[in-house]
């Protein structure tokens, strides 16, 4: 099988289960080669942590970007995370308009909020532009908070029963694909994909757990755009990233006042390589 290469930018939170610590392995399991690019430093996540230490590294982005182009690296996708501020994001958006190519995949997860909040020194002016970067993505996973804060809503009501086919389709206007994750009905989670180009939407469905899973919509991208560059269609892909972060959570169940703010991802990646089985062998 030819090896992709994707470069994935977004934080590097030390201890905590996230970003490029989730990015690396799950991809690399996937089979493609991962190229990291930190938007900043971080002791710990954001979530429930106190007192973390945060670093952005604007400089060095921009340096490491120069050398890159000095390099004419390429790469096949672009899968962009939690960035971090302002400058960053008009960094990053500088980034993809001189590395992505016609066939590379720009995969935005516009992580900025949760649980009807922002994270931790995210606001409305962070949410812009990241609303305006997004319009350079071919696929935007948005969470239920996050596809109220990008379509104008109220982002405390994301329990609340909406008509997800509309929403998805509003957020189209910004990006063609639009996978909305930790989509609520009082007894399930769901994962919904749209497809503007046919109008279709697929919904992954899960039991509801109680509780807050940091990390989760991390693992989710990184399975998701792993899958697809190699091949998986936009609603395999989804289905099949959805059920890796089920069997996550499940194996996480077993020690969860430990593993509070992080998923038990380890052990879930020999069934995620399995799905890769067949690309492997032919
Ligand atoms: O998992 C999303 C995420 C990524 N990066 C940082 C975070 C969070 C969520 O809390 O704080 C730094």
């Amino acid at each position: 099988m030819k090896q992709k290469r994707l470069v994935t930018i977004q934080d590097l939170s030390c201890f905590g289960k996230c970003s490029i610590t989730v990015a690396l392995p799950v991809i690399s399991t996937l089979g493609s080669e991962t190229v990291v690019l930190p938007t900043a430093v971080l002791s710990t996540h954001t979530g429930e942590f106190k007192n973390y230490t945060f670093h952005p590294l604007y400089d060095e982005f921009k340096k490491i970007t120069h050398h890159w182009e000095s390099l004419n690296m390429e790469f096949d996708a672009i899968y962009v995370g939690y960035i971090g501020n302002l400058d960053l994001i008009s960094a990053v958006s500088d980034f993809i308009d001189k590395f992505a190519k016609k066939d590379t995949v720009v995969f935005i997860d516009p992580v900025m909020a949760d649980n009807g909040k922002f994270y931790s020194g995210l606001d409305i002016d962070y949410a812009k532009a990241l609303s305006e970067l997004c319009k350079k993505a071919d696929i935007i996973t948005p969470n239920m908070t996050e596809a109220m804060i990008l379509s104008g809503k109220n982002p405390s009501l994301y329990k609340e029963p909406c008509d997800i086919k509309e929403l998805t389709r509003l957020l189209s206007n910004l990006c063609e694909n639009v996978i909305i994750t930790g989509v609520h009905t009082p007894k399930t989670i769901s994962t919904v994909a749209y497809d503007k180009a046919s109008d279709e939407i697929f919904s992954a469905d899960k039991p509801l757990y109680d509780g807050v899973f940091y990390g989760a919509g991390d693992l989710f991208s990184s399975a998701f755009i792993g899958l697809y560059i190699n091949g998986k269609s936009l609603f395999e892909a989804t289905q099949i990233s959805s059920d890796f972060v089920k069997d996550c959570i499940m194996k996480t169940m077993d020690e969860r006042s430990k593993y509070w703010y992080g998923l038990k991802f380890e052990q879930s990646l020999p069934l995620l390589a399995k799905t890769q089985e067949k690309a492997v062998i032919s």
